[in-house]
Parts: structure tokens; C-alpha cells; sequence
């Protein structure tokens, strides 16, 4: 399938926790959605991904489903789900929800039959393997939240798998029965008329045969050569394709943790039938060396030009991206790339100039429309996401360096960062509730908010607006073939995008400094179509850049 509405329609990631309180329990909701559809229609947004809203006993908040087909009551109801479906499509929106396939709640009813005794019909929904001969758990692997993935179950004496934390047990997709149930879920909403759907860890879903030991290469390369791209997993994808996403004009986005541009290709070609497009990892985790929390490595813009480039060419006219620089699961862009500071809003400008100029559908992350930054959990009692929660004890247990390093790494790189709840205006806790929110307001919401940047012409939120009206009407900017101008400059990123007789040239100080950069051909300011200063000075072919400033310049 080759729909274009998919590859040059904006995706906008809901965090449904945290957008919106409609009745003011302290959580985001459904209803809250809805009120702020005419917000996200102004945004000119095209898509909405929400993360997942089925039952659930937030564990992982909501990444742990326990239905499937079920709305998670917090969040409202199935009726609430109808009206914003439709009121959606009303407006010429799409709908997109999270599949969370690999694994589920140790709360689903699968789970709970499967721990009854080792000869129920849904033990084989789960992978259960029996201790080593010392007792210990069948092999080393590690949960992405810290410690065994293997959890023992006194009651049948033997362990069960979860990749993530302990009442997140993986499914066995092994098991066509467990992958009836999942193709069958996903028809559910599909009937409903749902657009398609973001697919959570998928690369994990097929376990190598004997459940091999991890060796010793670092989290990272245990990912990729362990638990993802497992034996099974193209023909499970061809399957999910062939029996299910085929018959609906609907989208597959592979999330994808595990997958190197090497293997890119294989899940998301044209001609492989698979997957229509993924997320890679490589760019959200550009200053990540092996996992969070561990060392990093200070931002280069040189790495992250390669990363682009690599990217690009490993799918290049064969397969489509997604391209996201922030979600739930990562610290704020602005924060992370940019300068939150003293350019604040220059640096969040000038890396959407960046995002959406770059191939690959477009993929914003609620608030970072208006800069959004991190913040600073005060105390452990104040952090949220099981992630850092789980790092926080580990590091109790090991000591491995003192309690304010731990939370001063879980504010550096933490979760609970991009989770805080959006700020929709200067009133108490920014207009998302008016009782206490189940994660703590950034105090900068008397600045940081969208109404104060409605009113502002020159906010971050209004220059979104205006960069995503031009793309809209530029093909250019989607579809054109990039090619980099002083690949080599460490604080100018410049590259031309072309397609047909247009060509664009989009110029990036990632700078606190102003530099200099000449132009491939003299210009004008009617050359201009996005600045994020007020002015720029010309001088011959030479440009001198303020801080963080960037710029889009179209010739025909
Ligand atoms: O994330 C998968 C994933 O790989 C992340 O755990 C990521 O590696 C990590 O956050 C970076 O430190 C997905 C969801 O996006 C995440 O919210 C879930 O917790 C996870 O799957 C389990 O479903
Ligand atoms: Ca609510």
C-alpha cells in the first residue's frame, strides 16, 4: 500500500494522562481530548497517535493492557472513544491507537488462567520455563526496568518472561491462538473505523529458540541481537499484514527498539509486505550509550547528521520513516538538543525547522508545540514512572553511587520529564485540572503555556502553525531528496532538499554563538519562507547567524 496521506499527514502524539482532565480527578481523560480537538486542528495536525487507553492497572500507565477491548475506566468510556472517533474524522483528523502486542497485564484473564496450573489452556499463552538446577531463573536476561526478566511463581515452581517489569508478562506469540487474539483486538478497533496503529516494542515479539544467554556486549547490542528480530518475527508481520492491516486503509508504525538501519529495511520496505513505517531509536538516543541512567555522551551535532544521513539512505526510495525527536518515553527535546534557557524559544524553533524538513512522517509530542521543557522532581517521592522508580531502588540495593546522583540522573533523563501535565494556560496547575494531577506540574507554566502563546504572533506555538501551513502546501519538504552542505561544520547543519525544479536549503546554528555560513548561491530576503529571528543580515553570499537560529530558503 502506498497512501500518501500517511507520509505527508503530522502525527501528534497524545499522552492521554497527562493532556487533559475533563472532570477534574486528576487525570487526563477522553472527554479532555475532545475539548481540545479544535486546538489540535488549528495546530494543523493530521494525525493523532493516542498511547494506549485500554483497561489497564497502570503499571507502565497503560502500557500494560488487561483488555484489549476495553476502555481504561479512568480515561471514560467506550461512548466517550465513538465521539472522538468521529469528531475526528469530523474534521478531516485521523485516529491512530498504540497496539502494545508483546506483552500485557499480569491482570489480563489470560494470565490469570495461565497461573492456575501448568495444563490451562493459556499457560502456553506466556513463555515458562523451569529454574536452573540452583533454583536461579532459566537464563540472564534483563528487563529494560532493571533486574531479572524472569519472575518465579512459587504456586507451579517455574519462571515466566517479562521484558519489561514483572506484571508486564510477554506473550507467547509462538502460540496461533495468541496471535488470533491480538489480530483479532486489532479488527475490533479497525471495524470501528480506528486508522491504524503504533506498534509498541514490535521487533521484540518473536523469542530466540532455547532462550539463549545474553552475552556480555553492553543493554543495547543485547536488544538487537537478543531479544529483537527474533527468529519468527517477518512472518508474524507478513501474517498480522495479510490477515489483518491489508484489509483497512490503515497504517502499521513499528516502534523500533532493536532495529539498525542494516535491518530497517526488512521490516519496512515496500515489497516486503510488512510494516508501512517505524521509529527508530538512534536519534532519541543519540546521548545514550548503552541505557539510561548510565553514561552518556554530550550531544554532537556531527553524530546526529550522520544518524539523519544514515538513516535516510538506508530506506532511500524503498521504505518510509517516522520522525520523532521526543515522546513519553524520553526527555524533553528542548531540554535534550537545544538551549531551555537564555533561547529557549529560539532552540525549540529551530529544531522543528529541523524535524520538519527531515524525511519521514512528521511526528510532534504533545507540549513540545510550546517548548515544554524538563523538570525537577524535588524528591523520589515526586517521581512517577516505574523506569526510574525501579533504577531509584536497584540503586538502594547496590549503592553504586549516592541517592541525590540517582535522582539527579532520573531528572536528567527520566521519563516522568515529557509526562508532566500539558500547560494549557497561567491558571492552577496550567489549566489541566483544578485538583492536584497525578504528576506534578512544571512550575513554568505561568510562561510556558498555549494561551499565552496564542496571543503571542511570535510564540513557538504560532511558528509551528505557520512552518506546518507551508509544508502543507510545499511537497518539497516531504518529499525531497537531501543533500548536506558543510557535513563537517560541528554547529551548522545545512542541507538542500529538492524535488523536481524546487529545491529548499534549510540552514541550522546549533549554536549559543553566532557563526557564519556562505551561501551555495546568492540570495535575498525574498528567498525566505521560515526565520525564526526577525531579521538576518545579508552580506553578499556570507550569512551571520544569530544563536540557535534557523532558516528556510526556497528557490525555483
Ligand atoms: O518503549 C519501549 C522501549 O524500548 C523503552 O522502554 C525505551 O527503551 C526506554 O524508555 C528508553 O529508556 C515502549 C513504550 O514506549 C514505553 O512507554 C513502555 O514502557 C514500553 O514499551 C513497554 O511497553
Ligand atoms: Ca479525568
Amino acid at each position: 500500500m502506498n497512501f500518501s496521506w500517511f507520509k505527508k499527514g503530522t502525527i501528534y502524539q497524545i499522552y492521554p494522562r497527562s493532556f487533559n482532565d475533563s472532570n477534574n480527578d486528576g487525570i487526563g481523560d477522553i472527554r479532555g481530548i475532545i475539548e481540545k480537538l479544535d486546538y489540535l486542528e488549528k495546530l494543523n495536525i493530521d494525525i493523532l497517535w493516542l498511547s494506549p487507553i485500554f483497561s489497564s492497572p497502570n503499571d507502565d500507565n497503560g502500557y500494560d493492557i488487561s483488555d484489549y477491548r476495553a476502555i481504561m475506566p479512568e480515561f471514560g468510556s467506550m461512548r466517550d472513544f465513538d465521539e472522538l472517533l468521529e469528531k475526528t474524522h469530523k474534521r478531516g483528523m485521523k485516529l491512530v491507537l498504540d497496539l502494545v502486542a508483546n506483552h500485557c497485564s499480569d491482570e489480563h484473564k489470560w494470565f490469570e488462567e495461565a497461573k492456575k496450573s501448568k495444563d490451562n489452556p493459556f499457560r502456553d499463552y506466556f513463555h515458562w520455563k523451569k529454574p536452573l538446577s540452583n533454583g536461579g531463573p532459566p537464563n540472564n536476561w534483563k528487563s529494560f526496568f532493571g533486574g531479572s526478566a524472569w519472575e518465579f511463581d512459587e504456586a507451579s515452581g517455574e519462571y515466566y518472561l517479562h521484558l519489561f517489569t514483572r506484571k508486564q508478562p510477554d506473550l507467547n506469540w509462538e502460540n496461533p491462538k495468541v496471535r488470533e487474539e491480538i489480530f483479532n483486538a486489532m479488527k475490533f478497533w479497525l471495524d470501528k473505523g480506528v486508522d491504524g496503529f503504533r506498534m509498541d516494542v514490535i521487533p521484540l515479539i518473536s523469542k530466540r529458540d532455547g532462550y539463549p544467554n545474553a552475552p556480555d556486549v553492553g543493554f543495547r547490542k543485547v536488544i538487537e541481537d537478543v531479544y529483537a528480530n527474533g527468529p519468527k518475527l517477518h512472518e508474524y508481520l507478513k501474517e498480522m499484514r495479510e490477515k489483518v492491516i491489508r484489509h483497512y486503509d490503515a497504517f502499521s508504525l513499528a516502534e523500533g527498539v532493536g532495529i539498525n538501519h542494516d535491518n530497517a529495511g526488512l521490516y519496512i520496505n515496500n515489497d516486503r509486505e510488512e510494516l508501512d513505517m517505524l521509529y527508530h531509536f538512534d536519534i532519541l538516543e543519540c546521548t545514550i550509550v548503552n541505557g539510561k541512567f548510565e553514561e552518556s555522551s554530550p550531544f554532537d551535532l556531527v553524530n546526529m547528521k550522520s544518524i539523519f544521513k544514515k538513516w535516510r539512505d538506508a530506506v532511500h526510495q524503498k521504505g518510509w520513516l517516522a520522525n520523532a525527536m521526543g515522546n513519553h518515553d524520553f526527555a524533553r527535546m528542548v531540554s535534550r538538543f537545544g538551549n531551555d534557557d537564555k533561547y529557549w524559544a529560539e532552540s525549540a524553533k529551530m529544531l522543528f525547522i529541523m524535524q520538519s524538513t527531515q524525511n519521514g512522517t512528521l511526528n510532534i509530542y504533545q507540549g513540545d508545540e510550546i517548548g515544554m521543557t524538563n523538570i525537577v522532581l524535588e524528591s523520589i517521592n515526586e517521581v512517577r514512572d516505574v523506569q526510574s522508580l525501579n533504577f531509584y531502588e536497584e540503586n538502594l540495593v547496590t549503592q553504586k553511587m549516592s541517592k541525590e546522583r540517582a535522582l539527579e540522573l532520573i531528572n536528567k533523563e527520566g521519563r516522568d520529564n515529557a509526562r508532566t501535565p500539558m500547560q494549557w494556560n497561567d491558571e492552577i496547575n496550567g489549566g489541566f485540572s483544578i485538583v492536584e494531577p497525578w504528576l506534578k506540574v512544571n512550575p513554568n507554566y505561568n510562561k510556558i503555556n498555549t494561551v499565552t502563546q496564542e496571543n503571542d504572533p511570535n510564540s513557538i506555538l504560532n511558528f509551528y502553525r505557520n512552518v506546518l501551513n507551508i509544508r502543507k502546501s510545499n511537497d518539497v519538504f516531504v518529499y525531497g531528496d537531501v543533500e548536506e552542505l558543510e557535513y563537517d561544520n560541528p554547529s551548522i547543519y545545512a542541507y538542500t532538499k529538492t524535488l523536481d525544479e524546487i529545491r529548499i536549503l534549510v540552514i541550522l546554528n546549533f549554536s549559543d554563538n553566532n557563526s557564519k555560513f556562505t551561501l551555495p548561491k546568492k540570495c535575498t530576503n525574498k528567498n525566505i519562507i521560515v526565520n525564526n529571528y526577525e531579521s538576518l543580515m545579508f552580506d553578499n553570499e556570507v550569512i551571520n547567524l544569530k544563536p540557535y537560529q534557523g532558516l528556510i530558503l526556497k528557490f525555483e
